[in-house]
């Protein structure tokens, strides 16, 4: 009996010395003393998700960050329970990008008590309580937004003719579908020549774009301008269009977010009309500020991500260069 109580004191013991190692919260960590970091992507819906978990992967592994990885597939309960089971391993911080951005209280406040630090990476959450969390790296989307609107604007300086927009949204509740929809809308509510037709969501990803797109174009005889919240809607919507024996970019102006890959052929292709940049290498900056965390060093409670935007022939030169 004793020798079964001296063997677990040592435990705690051992646990404990770990934990003030590294300065963490969480007190499990790795055996060889490496950072643990729990990760709960949101899924795998779109090229600019791909590419962030690349950079996620890819950066973990160059900073020595032991990575535990789960893809949500798109739903918030699926990254409740990621989170959960993170605390319950004691990893030492969680990063995660929130499906949407309402909801997260509960399984925050449990990481809280648990001592065990949160980085919002790329979505924010609208909690009121800010001691949730650490920091949010990632995009200004309502940015982003205007500056889709600003293109367009400038686009039709001159002439009275209504402008009928379609807008395809991402996924409902998400922080980039809220605020490129209010920055876009800022904007052009401006001026009452550009009219929102209609406005639904495409959930971020190809199929539900090209659906979508159908759907507008069926409803909807005269579209001179699509919104796009990403590169994957938008190029859904470009086999709808020309389905529909219309030239995308030509007869309906295109505008999307992300730039990524097939989005920026796209553009050099003349198909879409201008994007706007939402960069999904966040891994590196992700990793750094997960470092200072652990050692509960202070870190800005916001890092916002450098982007421009595209057109057509920034497209045919950046597109040799492009790491996504
Ligand atoms: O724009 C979209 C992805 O949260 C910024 O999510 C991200 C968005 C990105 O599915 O393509």
């Amino acid at each position: 009996m004793f020798k079964r109580i001296s063997a677990l004191v040592l435990v705690g013991v051992t646990t404990l010395a770990m934990a003030g190692c590294s300065g963490s919260g969480g007190s499990g960590g790795s055996s060889d003393g490496k950072i643990v970091m729990g990760f709960a992507q949101v899924g795998a819906e779109s090229g600019w998700r791909t590419a962030n978990t690349k950079s996620v992967q890819e950066s973990a592994k160059s900073a020595g960050v032991e990575l535990k990885f789960s893809d949500a597939q798109q739903k918030q309960e699926n990254q409740i329970k990621a989170i959960r089971s993170y605390i319950q391993q004691k990893v030492d911080v969680i990063a995660f990008s929130p499906v949407v951005e309402s909801g997260w209280d509960t399984v925050l406040n449990e990481a809280r008590n648990a001592k065990i630090p949160v980085i919002l990476t790329d979505r924010a959450v609208d909690s009121q309580d800010k001691s949730l969390y650490k920091t949010f790296l990632g995009s200004d989307f309502v940015e982003e937004g205007k500056k889709a609107g600003q293109w367009l604007v400038d686009q039709y300086k001159d002439g009275t003719d209504q402008v009928n927009i379609v807008q395809l949204e991402g996924t409902t509740g998400s922080a980039p579908a809220n605020d490129r929809k209010e920055g876009f809308e800022q904007v052009v509510s401006a001026d009452p020549r550009f009219k929102v037709i209609a406005s639904q969501t495409g959930d971020f990803t190809r199929a539900k774009g090209k659906e979508v797109m159908e759907a507008f174009l069926k409803a909807n005889p005269k579209i001179d301008v699509l919104y796009a919240h990403n590169d994957d809607m938008a190029l859904g919507a470009i086999e709808a269009i020309e389905g529909a024996g219309k030239v995308p970019g030509k007869d309906i102006k295109i505008i999307s977010v992300d730039a990524v890959h097939d989005g920026m052929q796209a553009l050099a292709d003349g198909k879409i009309s201008f994007i706007v940049e939402c960069s999904p290498l966040l891994g590196p900056q992700l990793m750094d500020l997960a470092k200072k965390v652990v050692k509960g060093e202070q870190v800005p409670d916001r890092v916002v991500t450098e982007e421009t935007t595209f057109t057509q022939e920034q497209a045919k030169d950046a597109l040799p260069g492009r790491k996504y």
